[in-house]
């Protein structure tokens, strides 16, 4: 099928994609043992209404970017996975509203996860990749990475910090509109954090700033902005369909070419302010 417009795009995004938070009405997670483990409050109850939002990939593009204080000036940061700020301030900032991080790092990495102070700031948000349109008993039984022990372990220690699942239903909607929007066959594998980052930004903020989703002059085949490790991947994509997600925000940018080419700045509407 050929691109749809910009507008027509944005409006299949904000109707078609269910941006929600596992709660105790979704099947399994209503057991009584899950009851005191979820967040009794929404996403959008505990963040409130959001003006302008950052959100921050992980790229090796942001070293040396000194995009610190202009991250900070947002009314709202997020940022993926084990990202960190300490010594790293001038180029990322040091405000984080929002960690989304992997079903992976919560379990492959789970003795860090439940250690390190760098998680225990805003709110967090776990994702799990899992099967295509799967149903939430079949999910359930049946995760990429079975991190729902470490995600109890994780409230018992921290129980006023905002912890959210979200709901695997999203990535698959959002891999559809990726796919449909796209000439080629795209591997059937979820879109990365950064992607689910940015449209979850996307249903809580008036406009969204992402910074070097979309590389700037500085892209390197450094992975990380905190890691010496080069892999062309981490830019491209391997398991992500990561050069779709990036022609689709390219696409829908409403900022100019030269703010990626600077700043590696794309600038998207939020959903409230679509019309359609
Ligand atoms: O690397 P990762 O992603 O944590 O990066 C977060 C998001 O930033 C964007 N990114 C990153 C690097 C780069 N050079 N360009 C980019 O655009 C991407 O949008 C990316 O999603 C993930 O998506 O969750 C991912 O997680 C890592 C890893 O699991 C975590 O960092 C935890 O250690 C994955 N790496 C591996 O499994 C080895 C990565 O594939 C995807």
């Amino acid at each position: 099928t050929a691109k749809l417009s910009p507008e027509k795009l944005l409006c299949q995004l904000r109707d078609r994609v269910n941006v929600t938070m596992i709660q105790g009405s979704d099947g399994p997670f209503g057991a009584s043992e899950w009851q005191q483990y979820l967040p009794g409050k929404s996403l959008s109850e505990t963040v409130g209404h959001l003006g302008r939002c950052a959100v921050v990939s992980s790229a090796g593009s942001l070293k040396s970017s000194h995009l610190g204080q202009e991250i900070d000036s947002h009314d709202a940061v997020l940022r993926f996975n084990g990202a960190p700020i300490k010594g790293f301030q001038d180029d990322v900032g040091q405000k984080t509203t929002i960690r989304l991080v992997n079903s992976q790092l919560v379990t492959v990495e789970e003795k860090q996860f439940l250690r390190e102070a760098l998680y225990n700031t805003g709110i967090l948000i776990v994702w799990d990749p899992a099967p295509y349109h799967a149903e939430i008993h079949e999910w359930y039984r049946k995760p990429d990475y079975n991190f729902f022990e470490s995600y109890k372990a994780y409230r018992r220690t921290h129980p006023e910090q905002p912890f959210y699942i979200l709901n695997p239903k999203m990535q698959w909607q959002l891999w559809d509109i990726l796919q449909e929007n796209s000439l080629e066959h795209i591997q059937p594998n979820p879109p990365s954090s950064g992607m689910l980052g940015i449209v979850i930004m996307m249903t809580l903020c008036d406009e969204v700033d992402v910074y070097e989703f979309l590389p700037s002059k500085r892209q390197t085949d450094i992975c990380h902005y905190y890691q010496k490790f080069h892999d062309h991947a981490c830019t491209m994509g391997a398991y992500h369909p990561l050069l779709f997600e990036k022609n689709l925000v390219k696409h829908m940018n409403q900022g100019t070419d030269e703010d990626i080419y600077t700043h590696g700045k794309a600038t998207l509407p939020g959903f409230r302010k679509v019309r359609c």
